[in-house]
């Protein structure tokens, strides 16, 4: 279906036949812009940006680009094509029709996922709207302002279906999701890697490679739901978040190639001597790497979840890629965890592989986080640099499930809280590590100009060259 864009809400749903519906976002809409005004990319609201912007959900036009100012963005309601008698792909109801509506049992648990997926999207458009005044380059301001917008969307994407589905009950909550905001003392945001603060361009490729990563697997969840709106809504979102991990994955790989270049030049691997020159060494690439990695860890959840058992079981959320497991109903395997035996060792435990889904997510999500770290490495292994980037053990600094508050080192061995505290330092960022990244924060808004600490991108946005002005400030 296309996207209807002569409505004022942009959308593939059919909106203007359910008036009641539109009248409801109509009047959710300029309170979303309200909060995009304050709580959106700071002092950049008036510049022409190029943008990318959905115009129909298919490969032809769900990626179309054009210069607009950020508010002008039609944020809409866009929902992945239906599959046609489509059925229920786990749990206890598999087989039977997706539903069209939410059933009355399950009304509760599904507005839950539904808020707690809706919260993070303008949790992290808070967190990074400082960051524009420190952008390395108009290429990687422009991907921020693209990350943003679409997140902006996403959150659309939730209230669409709060307020479709749920009532006055969804309309409240729809309200509130504008009303939670990152790292608020009273109304902070729901789960915890949202609170973060996101004060420098490291953090923010860290986070959009790990973090954003966790929405992947997450949306591919929830894009296997039984609850059919949910589903196709999710399936459309997984393919704007491509990009979003790209901005992560190869923001890294810029850094880390420009470390390189400044190691080469001066013949040392001296994290001083790198820091001097103006790039950032891999040491502390490594801290920032173990920080944001464990944090969007705990984003799955508790490694033994009866919520998680009893997501799966009534169909609301399954597996990513259901469909390449061969036992969608999943009543008698087991699975296997590793919990701390209380002793300072570790011991296995079996439990129903329903209350381990969350483990099984997060193992798919480690395998996934790989990828870029080896890709990484070449390039530090063809610089001939020994020191390799890694991913810390899962148990590390877990804040959430069987391992929180379990002094694990990066290497996943357990130890005391004393030697916990000597080796923080050398584990995760220190005052003085934030201190120093923050001061190679300077903006850079020259075309095709980079800030000394990041190698310019390998090519630019939709075949345009590096030094296109992707950003035009007023
Ligand atoms: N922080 O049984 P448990 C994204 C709570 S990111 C705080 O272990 P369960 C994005 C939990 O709610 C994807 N609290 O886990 C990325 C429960 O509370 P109650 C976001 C936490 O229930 C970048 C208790 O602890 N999507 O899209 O299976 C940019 C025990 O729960 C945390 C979703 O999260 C935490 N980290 O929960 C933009 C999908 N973890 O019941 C966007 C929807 C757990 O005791 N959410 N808790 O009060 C869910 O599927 C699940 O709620 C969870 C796991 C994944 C959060």
């Amino acid at each position: 279906m296309t996207i209807d864009y002569l409505e004022r809400i942009p959308n593939n749903v059919g909106l203007g036949e359910n008036r009641m519906l539109q009248r409801a976002l109509e009047q959710w809409q300029p309170k979303f812009l309200d909060w995009w005004r304050e709580m959106g990319p700071s002092g950049f609201q008036a510049a022409d940006v190029y943008l990318r912007t959905a115009t129909s959900v298919d490969a032809k036009g769900w990626a179309s680009y054009g210069v607009l100012k950020m508010p002008d963005y039609r944020w809409g309601i866009f929902l992945a094509d239906p599959t046609q008698d489509r059925m229920i792909g786990f749990g206890d109801e598999f087989g039977k029709p997706a539903w069209q509506q939410v059933p009355g049992e399950h009304r509760s648990t599904l507005r839950r996922l539904i808020v707690t997926q809706g919260d993070t999207e303008p949790a992290s458009v808070e967190q990074q709207r400082m960051l524009g005044h420190t952008c390395p380059s108009l290429y990687d301001l422009r991907n921020l302002f693209q990350v943003n917008v679409e997140e902006g969307r996403h959150l659309w994407a939730m209230v669409y279906l709060l307020h479709a589905y749920f009532g006055r009950d969804g309309r409240e909550e729809a309200e509130e999701l504008l009303q939670r905001h990152s790292g608020d003392r009273d109304k902070p945001r729901i789960l915890g890697t949202f609170n973060e603060p996101i004060t420098d361009w490291l953090c923010f490729f860290m986070f959009t490679y790990f973090t954003d990563r966790d929405g992947k697997f997450q949306l591919k969840s929830l894009a296997e739901s039984g609850f059919d709106p949910l589903a196709r809504t999710c399936q459309f979102m997984l393919t704007e978040e491509a990009h979003h991990m790209f901005v992560g994955d190869t923001g890294i790989a810029r850094v880390v190639r420009r470390t390189l270049e400044v190691m080469k030049e001066l013949g040392t691997d001296d994290p001083e001597a790198i820091r001097k020159a103006g790039a950032i060494d891999l040491p502390t690439l490594q801290r920032y790497l173990n920080f944001w990695f464990s944090s969007s860890l705990d984003l799955f959840g508790s490694e033994s979840s009866s919520n998680a058992a009893s997501y799966f079981a009534s169909g609301l959320k399954g597996r990513p890629d259901e469909s390449q497991y061969e036992d969608h109903i999943a009543r008698d395997a087991t699975a296997t965890i590793e919990v701390p035996d209380g002793k300072g060792g570790i011991s296995s435990e079996t439990l129903p592989l329903r209350n381990g889904m969350n483990e099984t997510v997060r193992g798919a999500y480690v395998r996934d986080c790989e990828i870029g770290v080896k890709r990484w490495n070449r390039v530090v292994q063809k610089a001939g640099v020994g020191r390799e980037l890694t991913l810390p053990s899962t148990r590390f600094r877990r804040s959430i499930g069987a391992w929180a508050g379990v002094h694990v080192t990066p290497e996943g061995r357990i130890v005391s809280r004393e030697e916990w505290d000597r080796g923080i330092g050398a584990w995760l960022p220190t005052e003085g590590d934030r201190a120093f990244v923050q001061s190679l924060m300077h903006q850079v808004v020259e075309p095709g100009k980079m800030a000394a600490w990041i190698a310019p991108p390998d090519r630019g946005i939709n075949n345009l060259t590096i030094e296109y002005e992707y950003v035009h400030l007023q």
